[in-house]
């Protein structure tokens, strides 16, 4: 069938996540599918999973750092939308039966305090509207071959989100600087890759004025209560039976995941 509208688009990503069956991009079917546009194709995924019972909890970040830039071949930042579908509790392991081509990423994550709404959102206000800071992961699993998609692609298919965890360690912002804010990541205990909090932005905060912005730019706000994941600190890692991987942070504990078989 191919893919022309809004609603044959969704009905595309939902197909390929349902079935764990990749497809090709769908800017090769539909020569319109423009950013606006999927970012359209976005809120009707989201407002269809919504419809069958999940609940919006946050909103995430992508392509943030210079790692998953450079991994993805694209250089702009982007948003998506976070439900409670997402959220994988910490002692419970990546279910490979449901998912495609998972990677996961450790990032920073803000829960927010107070609302966010741009235009004119700086690092310093966001930074001050921000109640706690965890580390955490994200799965990521893209619906698209080979996770080969451009910018247009990857917003409409809510940026790959599969799921996420949230480690038990939260501190107050201006407890830390989230800047030097260190991560090691290891995968079977030996260390795979490291990177800071200046990774994302230069600054997590950097990030999280970019999506209020962004987002008042849609007409939307970043309410109190909502989840916020900054971005991939480092390059994904593949997801392999039985793997077992921790996020190792300097003041927000180790967060582990593991691999379901
Ligand atoms: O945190 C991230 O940078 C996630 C980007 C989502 C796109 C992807 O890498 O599949
Ligand atoms: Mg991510």
């Amino acid at each position: 069938m191919s893919i022309q509208d809004i609603s044959s688009a969704v009905a595309a990503l939902r197909r390929a996540e349902a079935t764990r069956t990749p497809r090709g991009r769908l800017t090769r079917e539909w020569e319109g599918l423009d950013l606006d546009t999927a970012y359209r194709v976005q809120n009707a995924l989201v407002e269809e999973r919504v419809a069958a019972g999940e609940t919006v909890v946050g909103i995430k970040l992508g392509l943030t750092s210079r790692a998953k830039q450079e991994r993805m071949g694209i250089s702009s930042p982007l948003t998506a939308v976070l439900t409670d579908a997402y959220i994988l509790p910490a002692d419970v392991p990546v279910p490979l039966d449901r998912l495609i081509q998972p990677r996961a990423e450790p990032e920073l994550v803000f829960v927010m305090g107070q609302p966010l709404r741009g235009p004119g959102v700086t690092a310093a206000t966001a930074l001050a509207a921000v109640d706690r800071v965890y580390g955490g992961f994200e799965i990521i699993d893209s619906r698209y071959v080979d996770y080969d998609f451009g910018l247009p692609d990857v917003v409409a298919d809510n940026a790959s989100s599969a799921f996420f965890v949230v480690g038990g360690v939260g501190r107050r912002p201006d407890e830390l600087d989230l800047a030097l804010e260190a991560v090691v990541l290891s995968v079977g205990g030996d260390v795979v890759d490291t990177a800071t909090g200046a990774a994302v932005q230069g600054h997590p905060a950097e990030a999280l004025a970019l999506a209020a912005n962004a987002l008042g730019a849609r007409g939307q706000e970043i309410p109190a209560g909502a989840i916020v994941l900054t971005g991939g600190l480092t390059d994904a890692i593949a997801l392999t039976p039985g793997a077992s991987l921790a996020a190792e942070f300097t003041h927000l504990g180790t967060v582990h995941l593991s691999v379901g078989r």
